[in-house]
Parts: C-alpha cells; sequence; structure tokens
C-alpha cells in the first residue's frame, strides 16, 4: 500500500466509523420519535400507532448510508411511506427539521406520517403514501429530467439520480409494472430503486423464489441488478472452513423461518443450526466458537445492513442505465421486535424502550439531543455533518418564472364544431408560433394522442425521443396524416395504454419547476371514462401539487356508438371532489378559448395558501381538469367581453338572462347545451321570462359558493359567491330544471344556494350504443324530457311530498 491509499483506506475507515456513529442516533431518534407519538403525547389518540417502528428500522442504515455520504443535492428521492420517522430524523441531524417537528410526528402541524412535498417542511422531494406511486415517479422523474436537458434547459443544475427507497411488498402494486414498461421503451437513464427486502409486507412473509423472478422482470427490462445479500462479516465468515455450508444454509434457510429465527435471537440460532448441521462439524466449529451475541450478529449481517456493503454497491453503480438493488434488511433491525411476522404495527413497550434507551446510553431528558450517547468527540461528529455532499446546496426546492400565456386568439368557426375539436385547434394555433408559451408546452398520452385531437400539435412540435428517428412512412413517401418523427427537440411524449402512467408522468412533469428549475406547462390527454383506471396516480399528482391540465375527451353519452363500457358518468362528480384540480366542462369553443388561456396560467401561480379568500385558489393556482366532448355545436355567433370572460372562468353565466322574478330556469353543463337552447325556445311565451344558464365549472361555482358561507360564519357579511349572484334574479319559489351528461348530482345542489326546488336530469345507468339522439331520449336528457320536468316544477310537482 502506498501512502495515497493507505490515506484513503484510513479516511475509508473513519467515515464508516462516523457513519456507524450516525446509524444508531437516526435508529435513536426515529424509534422515540415514534414511540413518542404513541407513548408520551397528549396529543390525542389519533397519533398513536401506524406502522412505522419495525418498518423504519428495516431502512435505517440504507439511509444513512445515502444521506449523509452518497446522495448529492441535485439526487432526489421517494422515500417509502413508513420509513417517514428516518427521514425526518436525518434532516434534523443535518438542521433541516426541527425539534418540535418531530415531537409532534403525526400530529397537526407535526411532521407527517408519510413523507409529504406539500406538508412537511423538511424538503421532501416526492411524496409517498399510496405504495408503488413515489416509486413509480422516480422514474417519470427522470424521463423528465431527459427531456429538459434535450432541450438544452436547466444546465446550471447538475444531472441527479433519482432514487426510490421502497419496500417489498410494494413491487405488487401493478402501477410498478406498467411503469417498468414504459421506461423501457423511453431508455430509462439515472434512475435507482433500492428494495427494502426485509420480506415482509403487513400481513405476511415475501416468498424469496417470487422475488428472484421479480429480479429477473427487472433484468428482462435493462435494468442492473444487484443483490445486497450478506454483510462483510458474513462473507469473511464463508471463507472459513466450513464457510460455505453456512453460506448455503442460509440461501436454503426459508424466509418465514429465518424471520423467526431472527426474532428468537441466539438461543433460536444455536438450537436450528446445531439441528441441521449436525453432518457439518467444520461449519459448527464456527457457530460453537462465537458466543450469543456475535452469533446474532453474525446471523444478522445481512448486505442491506453493513454499511461498507452498502457503500461499495451504490459508489459504483452505474448512472447510464437503471438500478435496482435488492438489499436484504431485517424488518425491526435493532429493536426487540425485529423479524417478528406481526411487527408491522407493532410498537416498543415503556419497559422495552427503557432497555432500548439504556443500550443507546441516552439519558433521561437528553431524547432528542443530536449527539447523546455517542462515542465520537460532538464537534467531530458537527463538522461531518457539516461537510454531507446532500447537504451543500441548503434546501433544493428550485423555482422557475412563470411563461407568459396572454389571451389565447379566438377560433374563427362557422360550421359546428364540438370542443375537442377546438381544443386541436388551438393547440395547433400555439404551435404555430414561435413563442415561449409554444416551447415549454408538453404533451403526453397514453396511445389516444390522435383520437383526443393531439395530432396536429404532434405534426408541428413532433414526438421526444433522446434518440432522432425518421418517420418510415415519410421517407418512403407513403402518405399519412400523422408526421410521427422523434427527436430530442420533439414536444409530445407518447406513451403505451396505461393511465396510472399518463397521471405520474403528468405528476413529474408537472414539478419540473421544482425538481429541475424549468418551467414546463404539460398537458395530458386521455377518454374521460378511464380517469377511473389512474385516478389514485391523479390524487397523487395533485397531492404534490404537480402541475398539470388534463384534457378528457371524450365524455358522457356523446361518445354514444361506443357503448356504455366507454361512457362516463361520473367524472364531473370526481372533478368536483379532486382537492387541487380545477374542473370545466365548457359546451362551446369560444369559452374553451378563455378557460385552456386561464389554465395555462393558472397552473404556473404559486402564491401561498394565506392569500386564498375564495375558495378557489385564485392566488396559489393548481391544476385543472377539462371535460370535453366529441359533440359538433352549432357556436353563438358573440365576442366574449371582460365580464363574461371572468363569469366563464368563475364557472358560469347567464346565456338567457332571466326576468326579475323569474319562475323558471334551465341550468346546463356541457354538451347537451342544443337541448337545452331548444327547449328554452319551446317553453318560450308559456314560462316568460325564464332564464337559461351556461354552467362552465360545477367544481368552481360549488367550491366559490362553500367559501363565501365560510367567510360569512367568519364575520365578513359582505362576501358573495358567484352562484349566488346568478341566481338571485330569481324568485324564491322558482323552480331549477339542471342538465349535464354525467350523474345529475353534479348540478342538483343549486337547489340548496338559494332555496329552490329542482329536478335535475343527467345520467345513473349504464349507457349503451346508439345516436347521440336515441341515447338523449332514452336516459331523458332530449327535449322532450326537459319539456315534461319543466311542466312538473312548474305544478310544483318535484318539490313537494304529500304526506300521507
Ligand atoms: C395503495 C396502498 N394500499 C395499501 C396500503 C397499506 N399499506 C401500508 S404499508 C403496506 C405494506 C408495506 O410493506 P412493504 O412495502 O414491504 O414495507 P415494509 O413495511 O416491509 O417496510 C401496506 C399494505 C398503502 N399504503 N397503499
Ligand atoms: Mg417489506
Amino acid at each position: 500500500m502506498n501512502m495515497i491509499e493507505s490515506g484513503i483506506a484510513a479516511s475509508r475507515t473513519d467515515t464508516l466509523a462516523m457513519l456507524r456513529q450516525l446509524e444508531r442516533k437516526v435508529l435513536w431518534l426515529s424509534s422515540y420519535m415514534i414511540h413518542h407519538a404513541n407513548h408520551e403525547s397528549e396529543r390525542g389518540d389519533g397519533l398513536k400507532v401506524g406502522g412505522h417502528q419495525a418498518s423504519s428500522a428495516s431502512l435505517a442504515s440504507l439511509m444513512t448510508a445515502l444521506y449523509f455520504h452518497v446522495l448529492k443535492p441535485e439526487d432526489r428521492v421517494a422515500v417509502k411511506p413508513h420509513a417517514s420517522p428516518v427521514f425526518h430524523a436525518i434532516q434534523y441531524l443535518l438542521g433541516n427539521q426541527t425539534r418540535d417537528k418531530l415531537e409532534n410526528f403525526r400530529g397537526f402541524g407535526g411532521a407527517q406520517s408519510y413523507p409529504s412535498r406539500t406538508k412537511d417542511a423538511d424538503d421532501v422531494d416526492f411524496s409517498t403514501g399510496s405504495v408503488g406511486l413515489g416509486v413509480a415517479v422516480t422514474g417519470f422523474a427522470s424521463l423528465v429530467q431527459d427531456y429538459v436537458r434535450a432541450k438544452g434547459w436547466g444546465k446550471s443544475w447538475p444531472e441527479g439520480r433519482m432514487i426510490a427507497l421502497m419496500g417489498d411488498a410494494e413491487i405488487d402494486e401493478g402501477n410498478i409494472h406498467e411503469a417498468l414498461l414504459e421506461f423501457w421503451k423511453h431508455g430509462l437513464r439515472n434512475c435507482w430503486w433500492v428494495v427494502d427486502y426485509n420480506r415482509q409486507s403487513l400481513d405476511s412473509v415475501v416468498s424469496d423464489r417470487l422475488f428472484m423472478k421479480v429480479a429477473g422482470i427487472f433484468e428482462t427490462m435493462g435494468w442492473e441488478v444487484r443483490l445486497l445479500k450478506y454483510g462483510k462479516l458474513q462473507q469473511e465468515t464463508f471463507r472459513l472452513p466450513g464457510g460455505a455450508r453456512l453460506a448455503r444454509w442460509i440461501d436454503e434457510c426459508p424466509n418465514t423461518v429465518y424471520s423467526a429465527l431472527v426474532f428468537e435471537g441466539a438461543k433460536g440460532w444455536r438450537r436450528q443450526l446445531e439441528a441441521d448441521l449436525v453432518a457439518h462439524p467444520d461449519t459448527l466449529a464456527i457457530i460453537r466458537n462465537l458466543d450469543d451475541a456475535s452469533l446474532a450478529r453474525l446471523m444478522t449481517n445481512l448486505g442491506g445492513h453493513d454499511l461498507e456493503t452498502i457503500l461499495e454497491s451504490f459508489e459504483t453503480a452505474p448512472t447510464d442505465k437503471p438500478v435496482c438493488f435488492i438489499a436484504y434488511t431485517i424488518k425491526g433491525f435493532g429493536l426487540p421486535l425485529a423479524g417478528h411476522k406481526d411487527n408491522h404495527s407493532g410498537l416498543m413497550t415503556r419497559p422495552q424502550m427503557e432497555e432500548f434507551r439504556r443500550l443507546h446510553s441516552v439519558a433521561q431528558g437528553a431524547e432528542w439531543e443530536p449527539f447523546a450517547g455517542l462515542d465520537a468527540d460532538p464537534a467531530e461528529i458537527a463538522s461531518y455533518l457539516s461537510r454531507v455532499p446532500f447537504n451543500a446546496r441548503g434546501r433544493r426546492r428550485l423555482s422557475a418564472d412563470p411563461i407568459p400565456v396572454g389571451e389565447l386568439k379566438p377560433l374563427e368557426v362557422k360550421e359546428p364544431i364540438s370542443t375537442q375539436t377546438g381544443f386541436g385547434r388551438y393547440l395547433d394555433a400555439i404551435a404555430r408560433g414561435k413563442t415561449p408559451l409554444a416551447e415549454r408546452i408538453v404533451t403526453t398520452s397514453p396511445d389516444v394522442t390522435v383520437s383526443t385531437n393531439l395530432g396536429p400539435w404532434v405534426n408541428r412540435r413532433g414526438l421526444f425521443s433522446l434518440a432522432t428517428k425518421q418517420d418510415v412512412f415519410r421517407e418512403r413517401g407513403l402518405a399519412s396524416m400523422q408526421k410521427w418523427e422523434m427527436l430530442p427537440s420533439g414536444q409530445h411524449i407518447e406513451l403505451g395504454i396505461a393511465e396510472n402512467n399518463l397521471f405520474l408522468l403528468l405528476a413529474a412533469l408537472g414539478l419540473s419547476h421544482s425538481l429541475f428549475g424549468e418551467r414546463l406547462l404539460p398537458i395530458g390527454t386521455l377518454y374521460d371514462p378511464f380517469i377511473a383506471r389512474g385516478l389514485d396516480s391523479l390524487n397523487y399528482a395533485c397531492y404534490q401539487d404537480a402541475r398539470f391540465i388534463v384534457v378528457a375527451t371524450p365524455s358522457g353519452l356523446t361518445l354514444a356508438p361506443e357503448g356504455g363500457a366507454h361512457q362516463s358518468i361520473g367524472t364531473p362528480l370526481i372533478g368536483i371532489a379532486q382537492a387541487g384540480l380545477a374542473s370545466f366542462e365548457p359546451a362551446f369553443v369560444d369559452e374553451l378559448g378563455v378557460l385552456l388561456g386561464w389554465s395555462l396560467d393558472y397552473i404556473q401561480r404559486e402564491g401561498g395558501e394565506a392569500k386564498d379568500q375564495h375558495g378557489l385558489q385564485e392566488e396559489q393556482g393548481g391544476s385543472v381538469y377539462l371535460r370535453l366532448s366529441t359533440r359538433p355545436l352549432e357556436q353563438p355567433r358573440r365576442e366574449l367581453g371582460d365580464a363574461l370572460k371572468s363569469a366563464i372562468i368563475q364557472g358560469g353565466y347567464w346565456l338567457r338572462q332571466p326576468e326579475p322574478g323569474a319562475g323558471f330556469a334551465i341550468a346546463y353543463a356541457g354538451a347537451v347545451a342544443p337541448e337545452a337552447i331548444e327547449a328554452s325556445g319551446l317553453l318560450g311565451e308559456k314560462y316568460r321570462g325564464h332564464g337559461v344558464l351556461a354552467i362552465t365549472s360545477a367544481d368552481r361555482l360549488l367550491a366559490g359558493w362553500h367559501a363565501a358561507q365560510r367567510e360569512r360564519e367568519r364575520g365578513n357579511d359582505a362576501a358573495v359567491s358567484h352562484v349566488e349572484t346568478l341566481l338571485a334574479p330569481l324568485a324564491a319559489d322558482a323552480g331549477l330544471l339542471t342538465l349535464i351528461d354525467g350523474h345529475p348530482e353534479t348540478l342538483s345542489w343549486l337547489g340548496s344556494v338559494l332555496g329552490h326546488r329542482v329536478r335535475a336530469l343527467g345520467v345513473e345507468q349504464f349507457g349503451q350504443s346508439g345516436s347521440i339522439g336515441e341515447l338523449y331520449a332514452h336516459y331523458g336528457l332530449d327535449v322532450s324530457a326537459i319539456l315534461t320536468a319543466a311542466a312538473g316544477l312548474r305544478q310544483g310537482r318535484p318539490g313537494r311530498v304529500t304526506n300521507r
């Protein structure tokens, strides 16, 4: 060994010694945090239990090695839900988390049970909670990083590794496998998935045979698979005479038996090994030479708990392809719960915690002291922590200036046109320009690019691919409507048919400003009914406050001949209920133009929560859902003034203004506008002065009404919502007929605003094939159904129930 080599070896030894100290501290802090929430906190029962204790201990070694040595600021990590205490403990040691939040773990305003980008203060990169989603989003974030860099942007921030620290049971989630296929197609790089292979999920023990099949799946998908199976102690022991037999015994030991022995400890190990290895005296000699503590240490010295093995594996791992690390760990490692199959929501008892405190040499009252009970000099630890590469650039939330949007030029249309066609034309018009807006829009779709009218946009802006690939049909001079040229400058990311992938990609694209410092304006399209297929991923994207526009088209019965399987009924209610998502269902393309322009701006707003007063998140912004249709409609000839534009954005306007005191109005949303208009014409004389209310967003009208009620309850009598203003001209006993190609509940609440009687028309049954006319007649959305319902309202029937 020369001087340089011995210097490196010495510094390696120092690093390992320091990491061992920090590993101890991380295990202590995370365990105590959970214990405190369950046993010491007086903040209520709601804080108690949770499957954190054993599950956190399982990742403590890996996370120590990663955060205190391997990671760089540009690396982005999704931490498995139940390792949240480990993450918060690490951030606390790095000075990025407060003691108060740790003491209030799981409490209101405290460190969150599952790492949360939006609710935690300590720089969480990706929220986790719904297992599988946080894992997959790392791969999509890596694709987004490639996208941004392929455009020549984001160069002031180094390229990072997108890392998932995942539970082994997360592999069971289908969305992971959907994502793996997509990643292979897109040539994923810079992505590491670290499987915490503790062979336990919530209810059961994971089968090793099954998991090795999983390893095969990763390899087939182009991933490098690295097993972190044996720790250094085991590796050295296996080299002794008889050692190879011990290795074989470990390999062949079923997971259930291994787990049970971990829990039983040295006595259990000794009994089992003596019985199983009677025919191998040299192997038994190794075991008999060890005292109880050493035997237990040897048998549990797995790769995922051995810092040296962990460092070696991570420091030599490639970034030019994805890597799956299968790290063998023990659930509850270092705790008295270790290995027990029921330990998922297991908690240490008070006596167990006292013993644990003694083991960690932490004095009463010093529980939260960062260095209490450690052997190393506190100054040395502090100095090491101050040099940790991950922390070198402080908080890693980046930002990007908003892209100016301006108003979209209204389309010139003479013929009947659908909102879906209008959407395609607006994007085509944007695509023609050399504007920052055109540059920053990125579209994506799960195999419905053409059928949702993104074709013209893609033809102009190209498909994204890291490698340029020519369009074969075009090269050969064969006529085609689609120019499928793939190139790094392309702005459409084509996905296979997997709606989870759509929403996870939108989640990653929609965080680009914060993760990579580059603003993207993501627009994803899909068929409206299939929102349900990716619903949890959509919810996940919104929870992270990712910003995007989802255009769902076609919707409802208007895709008539496609039949019931493709008919969406409940999606407007999803639009209302999904937090962080403003939903719209315009009928006419001029409305759509206003809403699209507004949406592109709204998804970029970042005002604080405190400024919001109207329940509409005007200041802080959010994501947007546009529910569109393929039904061509005659368009109103009009120029939209500012007041009308504003009303469209707020959720509705009078298409036909009611006279003061009018006794009747029709409120419609979306593609049923012609029925509402025709019925209104026929009702004309009989229902003099009636109104026709165009609802562009039931979601925003409802949110605004609820917010105004809250405001008034707080003492602000002047607070009035848009919908209250709209309905004010109607007589107190007026009848309100609501109409939507979706669940009637979407609009029926309108009657509660000022106490009007309501008859709500919509769809409550699965559809069948037919023309739009036939289906509207069948489900009671046609003119005749409106007239019948209107007559009922006039006679006061729907509002009255006779008492018998
Ligand atoms: C989509 C979803 N389904 C169910 C749960 C409830 N749940 C939380 S953790 C868990 C099992 C976790 O096992 P694993 O991923 O192996 O993590 P470990 O606790 O072993 O570290 C389950 C089923 C969840 N969080 N998300
Ligand atoms: Mg597990």
